[in-house]
């Protein structure tokens, strides 16, 4: 056994999973670290998740008379077993989806976020109250827990992106049903064996209120088409996201779209370039360039980039590039090889638009064969050509130039994805006018931070090709429940609204 899988094992035990679970199973989970291979697990078939969405029906229909308040207290008690379980569902993170520890402790401290911001919203499911026209009317909205949620998440944040789903769906008194990404499969059945342990020792949740349906694509479809499945959330490409939104709309259920983003920084001539430099660099390079947020487009005045980009350089040959356990690292491995394939073939293509490339080369690889580190890469575009306007999920910043304030929004907006976005600069015009109406069509707008690394509290998502889902803070409970508008006569007559009279 390699000493990722021992660790593996380890963290598994502590975190309670059975050895059953994690040691037995079609679907192999290799480690990026070194391409070990650290667990399989048993996958389920297209009959199983209908069986399971039947299962998890019945739960949510004794969920959903249960007080919301109450459903609250079994979060909170999660949240206290995460918090518990934090140093190893980290470690399983970092061994599994090879982010360096600290991004693996973040991770799961976003978990126990979102977990809290949950417990506070279960007495928070406020609906409004609105004037009737009519005398001796009240009109108000009610909310009401929705049904079965379907989780799809992707390897990249193998817990969180979940928990953002699982924590208000269950204080919204729904059902979950989790098909965690086929390359992150151990991290999934850690979240589920915590939440046992707590459903258990809360004593008032129905059995099937969390399952997790393992596999491929089919597993995934089968949630997809299921006619009881009232939401679909679902965080991955575009290019899955397109298949998903029609197929779950055909059958007017409710999808929930977190897709790719393709997010860029706008470094303006009054910026502070250490505060830029720092920005740039967590966003574009940390988690190897790997999430949803990354910054992959830097988008400078012509008059600091020579110096910014200098900077940045001299900033990425420091990075240290190693296994994601060690602390010195900074960048770990990519996921796999297809990952490592598709970063060569956009380097690749953007030389031929007129790219040079700094960087992007994969490194480590005598050490280990089977595992994919590279040297993120800084790529000094001609202009935002094809390439650039492709998400590629990996560690790329290319770097374009401007002139106009008017044509660095342009810019920033001429990609077809609007996730993330942001820009450095102290001139107040230039920071209002780059939030506003006219400004970044982004879901996320940021001023001298970067890209990534979003808070809980806040609505997460993007419009465009990132799918117009919106999860974790804010109102994002909304998608996970139905609303009904009341209307209540306390009077002896029966006015019709609109004035109309009916008398026979
Ligand atoms: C993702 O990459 O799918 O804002 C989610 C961030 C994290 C979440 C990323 N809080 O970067």
């Amino acid at each position: 056994m390699t000493t990722t899988a021992a660790q593996a094992q380890d963290a598994l035990q502590k975190l309670g999973v059975a050895a059953a679970a994690f040691q037995q199973g079609a679907l192999a989970a290799h480690s990026p670290i070194d391409g070990s291979q650290i667990g399989a697990v048993r996958t389920h078939t297209v009959e199983e998740v209908a069986t399971a969405v039947d299962r998890a029906q019945q739960a949510f229909l004794a969920w959903r008379v249960v007080p919301a308040p109450v459903r609250g207290e079994l979060i909170r008690l999660f949240a206290e077993e995460l918090r518990q379980n934090k140093q190893a569902l980290g470690t399983l993170v970092s061994l599994e989806a090879g982010k360096i520890l600290t991004e693996g402790l973040g991770e799961v401290q976003e978990m126990i976020d979102i977990c809290d911001f949950a417990v506070g919203l279960s007495r928070q499911l406020y609906g409004l109250t609105i004037a009737s026209e009519r005398p001796g009317h009240r009109m108000m909205e009610t909310w009401h827990p929705l049904g079965v949620v379907g989780v799809i998440s992707a390897f990249n944040f193998p817990v969180a992106v979940w928990s953002w789903n699982f924590a208000l769906a269950v204080v919204c008194g729904d059902a979950v049903v989790w098909k965690p990404s086929e390359k992150t499969p151990l991290t999934a059945l850690a979240c589920q064996a915590l939440f046992e342990r707590v459903a258990q020792r809360f004593g008032k949740a129905p059995a099937h209120l969390s399952q997790v349906v393992q596999g491929t694509r089919e597993v995934g479809e089968a949630l997809v088409d299921h006619p009881k499945v009232a939401l679909l959330s679902a965080t991955g490409s575009t290019r899955m996201g397109r298949e998903v939104g029609p197929r779950v709309a055909r059958r007017f259920g409710r999808s929930l779209l977190e897709l790719g983003g393709n997010n860029a920084v706008i470094v303006t001539p009054t910026a502070d370039l250490d505060l830029a430099v720092r920005g740039i660099l967590f966003a574009a390079v940390g988690t190897a360039g790997q999430r949803c947020t990354t910054t992959r487009r830097l988008i400078v005045h012509a008059s600091v980039r020579e110096t910014l980009v200098a900077r940045l350089k001299q900033a990425y040959e420091k990075l240290t590039i190693g296994i994601p356990t060690d602390a010195k690292t900074l960048i770990g491995p990519l996921i796999d090889k297809a990952a490592h394939d598709g970063m060569q073939a956009a380097l690749q293509s953007a030389r031929q638009e007129g790219g040079q490339v700094f960087g992007g080369e994969r490194v480590l690889a005598d050490r280990y064969p089977q595992a994919y580190y590279v040297r993120p890469a800084i790529v000094e575009m001609p202009a935002q050509t094809a390439t650039v306007c492709h998400e590629t999920f990996a560690p790329i910043l290319y770097v374009m130039s401007y002139d106009s304030f008017d044509e660095a929004l342009d810019m920033q907006n001429g990609v077809p994805q609007g996730l993330s976005s942001a820009i450095f600069g102290n001139d107040l015009r230039e920071a209002e006018r780059f939030l506003s109406a006219s400004g970044s069509d982004c879901g996320i707008a940021n001023v001298n931070i970067g890209t990534s690394g979003a808070e809980i509290g806040g609505a997460f998502g993007g419009d465009k090709d990132t799918g117009g889902g919106r999860e974790s803070g804010s109102d994002a409970w909304k998608a996970y429940m139905r609303r009904a508008t009341n209307t209540i006569n306390y009077s002896r007559e029966l006015p019709l609204a609109q004035g109309v009279d009916f008398n026979v």
